[in-house]
């Protein structure tokens, strides 16, 4: 019942909009881009997670219509907010599509926003897994200029080696580090050590799920170059995040 929902919303077009939750350059505390968030409100079924419905999408095969919906819709919204950079979710399952950065810089052409503007996110385990194919349509993208994102950082296996054969812009260091940082030693080491080899690797080095003061003047200690959680803001409306702008003005 669910799929069948999902599917309609996806071919009406409205239900399912994104939610937006900015991104804070460490160094001087600005907003320097948003993570587009899927976000699914059925007249029937109410508000769905995308923790439900993403995993859903992906073993039906929706995740193909749902993943360029999220990034047509949020190149749009996000082409009045000037420079702002764009992170949008990418399932691997979208990746071994073997037109997907065909389609993502076609979508960027029509929609007229810049590939410098656009950052994807991966997971850690979805780039691991994936097959020559996979991995050749992150090269296509990141030679127009689009970056790319390890999302979930530390959570998958053989993060070192990772770095070293694949090309990504920045890591980002999952949260389950990130609410333990002030509070269990060795999770303070490997934050540290993780964010000096980023530095290091001339990346962007993102902590997200950032929930207190405490929390975010270790992240800046030892490196962290982006910050994004609660502490900051949580995903937003379209129409909350003019608001914050109009606010900051
Ligand atoms: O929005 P929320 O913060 O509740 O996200 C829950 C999970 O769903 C996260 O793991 C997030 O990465 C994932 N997610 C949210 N939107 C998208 C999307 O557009 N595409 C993909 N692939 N995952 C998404
Ligand atoms: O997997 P991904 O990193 O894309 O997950 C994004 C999810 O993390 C969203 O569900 C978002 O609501 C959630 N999130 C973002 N910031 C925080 C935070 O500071 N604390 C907690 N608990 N969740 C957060
Ligand atoms: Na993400
Ligand atoms: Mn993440």
């Amino acid at each position: 019942r669910m799929e069948k929902a999902l599917a309609n919303a996806l071919s009406s077009g409205r239900d399912i909009t994104c939610a937006y939750q900015p991104l804070i350059r460490a160094a001087d505390n600005q907003i320097i881009g948003v993570e587009a968030l899927a976000r699914w409100q059925d007249k029937e079924l109410g508000e769905i997670s995308p923790v439900q419905f993403v995993p859903l999408a992906e073993e039906t095969g929706l995740i193909i219509p749902l993943g360029k919906l999220i990034l047509r819709q949020a190149c749009r919204e996000m082409l009045r907010w000037g420079d702002l950079s764009l992170s949008v979710n990418v399932s691997p399952i979208q990746l071994r599509d073997g037109g997907f950065a065909r389609m993502v810089l076609a979508l960027l052409a029509e929609e007229r926003f810049p590939p410098e503007r656009l950052e994807l996110e991966l997971t850690e385990t979805a780039i691991m897994n994936s097959d020559a194919n996979s991995k050749h349509q992150l090269v296509l993208l990141r030679e127009a200029g689009v970056r790319i994102s390890l999302d979930d950082f530390g959570t998958g296996y053989s993060s070192l080696s990772l770095l070293k054969d694949i090309v990504v812009d920045s890591v980002k260091i999952d949260r389950s580090f990130v609410q333990f940082v002030t509070q269990l030693k060795d999770t303070a080491a490997i934050v540290t050590a993780v964010s000096h080899l980023g530095v290091k690797l001339n990346l962007q080095v993102i902590a997200e799920g950032v929930e207190t003061r405490e929390q975010q003047q270790f992240l800046v200690d030892a490196g962290c170059t982006q910050l994004q959680g609660f502490l900051f803001s949580k995903p937003l409306s379209e129409e909350k995040l003019e608001q914050l702008f109009a606010d900051i003005e």
